[in-house]
């Protein structure tokens, strides 16, 4: 038997064990023996472990540093049944130390993550601890927790979007779980805690597996949380949100904000109204979006503003524009109470949506950045992948968005999907240039378990299932393969004009190869477009935009660089001479650099004699590829 078959085994002989109502209560009487839950402490892992973690991208807050808003919402949850509850929020704990901190050598990742979960424990005396993981790139992190604190003899349970993507597999590879839960667990955590007090019948339990290490029984009720249970304030009290963005990331519009901008997050509808195949919302949220009150989402965005001082916030909505109707009375009730604060849709709305009515309100009420959601400019691609929009209304959303410079306007794009060939590719990088966004961000396809397209990927034998959880790397963001590969941590193509003029339009890349079209492609969308941008304004926000990433998110990039160059020379007329002498330095020492320049037709002399000879013509296109580029 292989690896592979032996945990499918493993998974059919635990996931059917069949129990009954006294099983449960057994369950429920060995792990609480005096049946009783009045503390409970929440907590949120850092997002990598000890050996991903890298000091220096820490230090100049290049990190996520997110309010752990699910768990924020948990405890508003569990107060209102009487529990009392406390936020362990280590991710901010480790990335507060590391900015204290004189050096690395006085660092020490897993002591400090330690000795603080050991203090909040001590003091706290929780009666259940719950552990909270987004990401299957933090499983290891989650690992650790999970045997750190099954040490203390204190009951503990997981929740979150990668226990709910992938539950057996968490529970083979972490077995001293006892508890997981699965998706929302708005109304799942009071029930638990009623069943466990016995002051609610178990039969309302659901939505999680007991897990006793050989036996697992999977309690399939649900009880989605309604437009009355969203509508509520989470616990805010319990973070500290005033320092939150002071150590690191909310969000990708963090160029557009004075230094020192509090931010945070706020939440207002559940769910989405599509259903892309790449995506797991769905199976965390269900079918459908469901509403907050507009009063309860503006009432929390005032508290965060009177109580904590916090001027920027980014939706984590999916589906923010579900309702058009809705949305401006959002927008607008935002601009009646005078918040003054700005805010951004880094998690991207659904093109379609974006109305002329709808992106005006949207300004006036403080939008500074968005990100619309159209993955490819393919409509084959568009098709298979069921996203919303057309390239018609992709074009027609950008003209639309042209009019309103006040707002950084950036589109997301994917590549890689099966059976996508560079040809489709080109489509997308065609109707992209056309668009003119300020912005593209582009991820290669990362199948995410528990999505038609994972799925559909394993059926045809495109991906393994079983892949260890260390293995797994988003290709972009600051633990992403991509940094690795300019940092020199992994391999990259040597000569990458000839690998990429080589690719064929007719050809389904490989995975090698999407790595360098990405590359292209972000040159193209995000770089050279710069060549020809003529609007003030937005060349004041792409001067910010590339000196964020210069000095915070990519300092190891040659093009923000390059770029920084030409934009300071069409403002000012010159070029600071810093920023020659550190592109210089940087294509002296990185082959890397010297190739992609070369492959592109830029030279650090490009800027000493501000002639821009590969302004016009983009100098590279794959094989067979006939049509111009420049839009
Ligand atoms: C904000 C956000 C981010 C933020 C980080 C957020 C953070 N650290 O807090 C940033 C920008 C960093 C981010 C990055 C990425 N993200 Co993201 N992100 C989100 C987003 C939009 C909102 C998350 C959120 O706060 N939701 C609201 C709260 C209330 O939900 P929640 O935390 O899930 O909590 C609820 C339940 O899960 C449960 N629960 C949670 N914990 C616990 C614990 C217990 C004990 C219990 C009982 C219940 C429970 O109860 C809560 C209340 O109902 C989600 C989509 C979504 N709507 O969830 C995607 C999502 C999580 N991201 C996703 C992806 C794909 C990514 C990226 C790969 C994107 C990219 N291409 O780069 C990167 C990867 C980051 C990395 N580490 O490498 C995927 C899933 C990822 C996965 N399966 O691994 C999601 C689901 C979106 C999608 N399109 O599919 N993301
Ligand atoms: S529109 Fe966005 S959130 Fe909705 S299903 Fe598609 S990718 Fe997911």
């Amino acid at each position: 038997m292989t690896h592979g078959h032996m945990r499918e085994a493993q998974r059919k002989k635990t996931m059917d064990m069949l129990h009954t109502q006294k099983d449960i209560e057994d369950f429920l009487d060995d792990l609480f023996p005096r049946r009783s839950i009045k503390k409970v402490l929440l907590v949120n892992p850092a997002d990598s472990h000890s050996e991903m973690f890298r000091y220096d991208t820490a230090k100049r807050k290049r990190y996520s540093s997110y309010p752990p808003y699910g768990l924020v919402v948990l405890a508003k949850n569990l107060r209102d049944v009487e529990v009392e509850v406390k936020i362990c929020n280590l991710n901010h704990e480790i990335l507060k130390k590391c900015y204290e901190s004189e050096s690395s050598e006085n660092f020490d990742f897993d002591e400090i993550w330690q000795n603080l979960l050991d203090q909040d424990i001590a003091s706290f005396q929780p009666d259940f601890i719950g552990i909270t993981c987004m990401f299957s790139m933090s499983h290891e992190s989650l690992k650790r927790v999970c045997m750190w604190v099954s040490n203390k003899e204190i009951p503990f349970g997981v929740g979150g979007v990668h226990i709910s993507n992938n539950p057996d597999r968490v529970l083979e590879d972490i077995p001293i779980i006892p508890i997981a839960f699965f998706r929302e667990g708005d109304s799942v955590v009071k029930n638990f805690v009623g069943a466990v007090n016995r002051s609610v019948g178990i039969e309302n339990l659901g939505q999680m597996a007991l897990n006793s290490g050989t036996s697992r029984m999977h309690l399939q009720n649900e009880s989605v949380p309604d437009k009355e249970e969203i509508d509520v304030i989470p616990a805010w009290d319990l973070v500290d949100v005033q320092n939150t963005s002071k150590y690191g990331v909310i969000g990708v519009f963090q160029h557009l904000l004075p230094p020192g901008t509090r931010a945070a997050t706020i939440l207002s509808n559940r769910g989405c109204r599509a259903d892309c195949s790449f995506c797991s919302v769905r199976a965390l949220n269900g079918k459908g979006v469901r509403q907050r009150s507009i009063t309860s989402v503006v009432d929390e965005l005032e508290l965060l503003k009177d109580t904590y001082g916090v001027s920027h916030f980014m939706w984590l909505d999916d589906d923010l524009l579900k309702d058009g109707k809705r949305a401006i009375g959002l927008f607008n009730e935002i601009t009646r109470r005078n918040l003054n604060m700005t805010w951004d849709a880094s998690n991207g709305f659904i093109a379609v949506s974006c109305t002329e009515e709808v992106i005006s309100a949207a300004e006036e009420s403080g939008c500074v950045g968005l990100n619309v959601g159209m993955e490819s400019g393919n409509p084959e691609i568009l098709k298979m992948i069921r996203k919303p929009g057309t390239v018609k209304n992709f074009l027609k959303v950008a003209e639309i968005l042209h009019n309103h410079e006040r707002i950084y306007s950036s589109l997301q794009l994917m590549v890689g999907f099966p059976g996508e060939t560079m040809g489709m590719v080109m489509d997308t990088i065609k109707v992209a240039l056309e668009m003119d966004m300020d912005w593209c961000r582009i991820a290669p396809l990362q199948p995410l378990a528990g999505t038609p397209i994972y799925n559909s990927m394993i059926e045809q034998g495109l991906i393994e299932r079983d892949k260890e959880w260390r293995d797994i790397r988003f290709a972009c963001g600051p633990f992403g393969k991509q940094v690795e590969i300019e940092l020199g941590l992994r391999l990259a193509t040597l000569n990458f004009e000839e690998a990429f003029s080589n690719i064929s339009l007719d050809v389904v890349p490989t995975g090698e190869q999407i790595t360098d079209i990405w590359f292209y492609m972000n040159y193209h969308l995000n770089f050279h477009r710069i060549f020809r941008e003529d609007r003030p304004l937005k060349i004041e926000q792409q001067l910010m935009q590339l000196e964020y990433l210069n000095d915070v998110i990519a300092p190891e990039n040659g093009f923000a660089l390059y770029f920084t160059g030409f934009l300071q020379y069409k403002s000012f007329g010159k070029i600071d001479a810093s920023v020659i002498e550190r592109l210089s330095q940087k294509l002296d020492s990185s082959e890397y650099w010297q190739d992609r320049f070369f492959a592109f037709g830029l030279s650090c002399d490009d800027l000493t004699t501000m002639e821009f000879s590969n302004r016009y013509i983009p100098r590279l296109l794959p094989k067979g590829y006939t049509k111009s580029l420049v839009a």
